[in-house]
């Protein structure tokens, strides 16, 4: 229906041969583009929605060739152009509006439950920057994403919570630049999560989007941190054409630091050096960051690091050569209110975190059960909160599906490139309660290897299950995962008290084994209740009393396990849940120990004074 003559220019692709990550990460990782000079194209963009996915195939089901028309839409500017009287009902320019970042049930009650495909349209001007190389970058769109721009397909990406980019120099126009988004949020069997979550499945554009200047050669990854032999480290690759021979200085001015280097012919140089005596280590007590400067040819990258080690030794997590107790709880993206759409401000996050560090007393979050956005990361490394980060291998993924694995290996490099100078991400899990068998135990094998290759520097672990007998009239637990081989720390979800038979009673009294001398963290444990709902004669379930007394007795049962070194009960603040539809619930998952409101419930005050004691200890 829609003619162009404007021929397809591929976007330029990515050099294959320059990182031992391209087969994983196929897009430039662009580290720290959040602190370049970006412009941003967050704000108001149109958006359309497509149940049947009307624009990506015609009737019968044959794929649109975008050069044509339809399809991503792009070209209706152009052909409206050419024959004002073109037969065109997509308009996108006339959609409705909605803000970007957001997810899109934020913009219409309709949307409420909608998930599926989402067409997005933007304009924007971009002044020529003579000599410079231009991407878009995507700091997460949930869950698949196809971009075009000016006509042009640039590519698309699968993952909902890490940050992609396509390059665009030499696709740009300085005025009147059309980007067309089309996301789906669509979940299949074969992705990474499936369907089924307990979660909200938040689709859409819900994190910022800019459009990223660099020079010709470009700093496109960096990792620099403190080793536990009191060496500063600093690896540092370009991309480019002159990325061979270039030489890198690494500096910390406040340390009176500087490592220099040349590249070699893949464009990475390795650097380090002792530790300055004067070095203040970044502890969630003492969260110090230093301004650190990266400098290689025309370009020139800041970022603000702490130095910090974390390692085991038997039991025990070590922070700093120090053991710390984790003193955590669980956490959504989610932010406070009744109605979240997952815009992560700064001051969101403050808010969220002031609550666990300042309220709870607490050192440590478990960001679950994916990437949340580098605006908490890096909050946590300012506020000093220890950080668990994990990606969305949700209870039953296709195990065996290569392409599931694929997806899963790409979500957790794209992580950990993200997120590898931030010094509160301390543990990197790569699953949560997944069903044990052998397929599932050499997927789960094969990210926790790549999480150790992509960062030797941190300690990774999964949220596992555990059987629960009853021996003696007590309740006895044996942990004994074949993928704890794999893990530096052993990580269990428990919910004896609410889910299964035993009593709440009998809790305080559970009996755990290990055969492993590694630390335990009980990565989950909670009960459900409405903020408010007080029966002090039944105490039953869904009132804050039950849920203060399964904190108290399991509070009372984590004492007795000698191998404990941190705890992330089920969760801060109540979320949306579109499985939990019933009297109590009502599309709500309850067990937050603060109403979606932030009304705190009795049982934050019994886990805030826990904390207070277990500070003090
Ligand atoms: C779990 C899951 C978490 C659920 C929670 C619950 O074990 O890891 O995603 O929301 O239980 O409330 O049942």
């Amino acid at each position: 229906i829609l003619i162009t003559t404007a021929p397809v220019m591929a976007a330029p692709a990515k050099p294959a041969d320059n990182a031992a990550y391209a087969a994983l990460v196929p897009q430039f990782v662009l580290v720290n583009a959040d602190r370049r000079d970006v412009l941003s194209l967050s704000g108001p963009w149109h958006y359309s929605v497509d149940p049947y996915k009307d624009g990506m195939a015609d009737f019968h089901g044959k794929p649109y060739d975008v050069t044509k028309g339809r399809g991503s839409d792009v070209n209706v500017e152009q052909a409206m152009k050419n024959d004002p009287d073109v037969f065109y009902e997509y308009d996108l320019a006339r959609a409705p509006v909605g803000t970007v970042p957001s997810a899109w049930i934020g913009y219409s009650p309709e949307l409420r439950y909608y998930n599926g495909l989402m067409w997005y349209q933007k304009s924007f001007d971009a002044p020529a920057k003579a000599g410079e190389r231009q991407f878009i970058r995507f700091a997460a769109a949930d869950y698949k994403t196809m971009v075009y721009l000016n006509g042009h397909r640039l590519g698309e990406h699968e993952g909902g919570f890490t940050p992609f980019s396509f390059e665009v120099t030499g696709l740009l126009r300085p005025t009147g630049n059309n980007l067309v988004v089309a996301v789906d949020s669509e979940r299949t069997p074969d992705s990474v999560p499936t369907q089924v979550t307990d979660w909200e499945t938040y689709g859409g554009l819900i994190r910022d989007v800019t459009l990223v200047s660099t020079p010709q050669t470009f700093i496109d990854d960096d990792f620099i941190r403190l080793t536990t032999d009191g060496q500063i480290k600093a690896d540092v690759a370009l991309e480019g054409d002159a990325r061979a021979g270039q030489a890198v200085e690494v500096s910390v001015p406040a340390l009176k630091l500087t490592l220099k280097g040349t590249t070699g012919a893949d464009g990475r140089v390795s650097l380090s050096a002792a530790a300055p005596k004067g070095l203040k280590r970044w502890s969630p007590d003492t969260p110090t960051l230093y301004d650190v400067t990266v400098k290689a040819g025309a370009d020139v990258l800041t970022d603000r690091i702490g130095f910090r080690t974390i390692e085991v030794k038997g039991t025990q997590i070590i922070l700093n050569g120090q053991p710390i107790f984790l003193r955590g709880i669980c956490l959504h993206e989610e932010e406070f209110g009744p109605n979240p759409s997952r815009r992560i401000t700064p001051e969101a996050s403050r808010a969220l975190l002031s609550e666990i560090k300042h309220g709870l007393n607490g050192n440590y979050v478990r960001l679950s059960h994916y990437p949340h956005s580098e605006v908490t990361t890096r909050m946590a490394d300012e506020m000093g909160l220890l950080v668990w980060s994990e990606i969305p291998v949700y209870w039953a993924v296709k195990f065996g599906n290569p392409d599931t694995l694929k997806t899963a290996q790409t979500m957790l490099a794209e992580n950990i490139l993200r997120d590898r100078n931030r010094a509160s991400v301390v543990i990197w899990s790569v699953a949560n309660e997944t069903p044990i068998s052998d397929a599932r135990n050499s997927f789960l094998t094969a990210l926790a290897r790549e999480a150790k290759a992509l960062d030797g520097s941190r300690l990774v672990s999964a949220a596992l299950l555990t059987g629960t007998k009853t021996i003696d009239g007590h309740i006895d637990i044996t942990i004994d995962d074949p993928l704890i081989h794999e893990l530096d720390v052993m990580a269990v979800n428990t919910y004896n008290g609410w889910y299964g038979n035993a009593k709440i009673a009998d809790v305080p009294a559970t009996v755990w084994h290990s055969s492993f001398n590694k630390p335990l963290i009980l990565s989950e444990f909670g009960a459900e209740t409405l903020a408010g709902v007080h029966e002090p004669e039944r105490q039953g379930r869904f009132t804050e009393e039950y849920q203060a007394k399964y904190y108290v007795n399991t509070l009372a049962m984590a004492d007795k396990i000698p191998f404990l070194a941190g705890l992330s009960p089920w969760i801060l603040k109540d979320f949306r849940s579109p499985r939990r539809q019933n009297t109590w619930q009502q599309g709500w998952n309850r067990k937050g120990v603060e109403s979606e409101n932030g009304e705190r419930k009795q049982a934050f005050f019994v886990l805030s004074d826990y904390y207070w004691k277990k500070a003090g200890e």
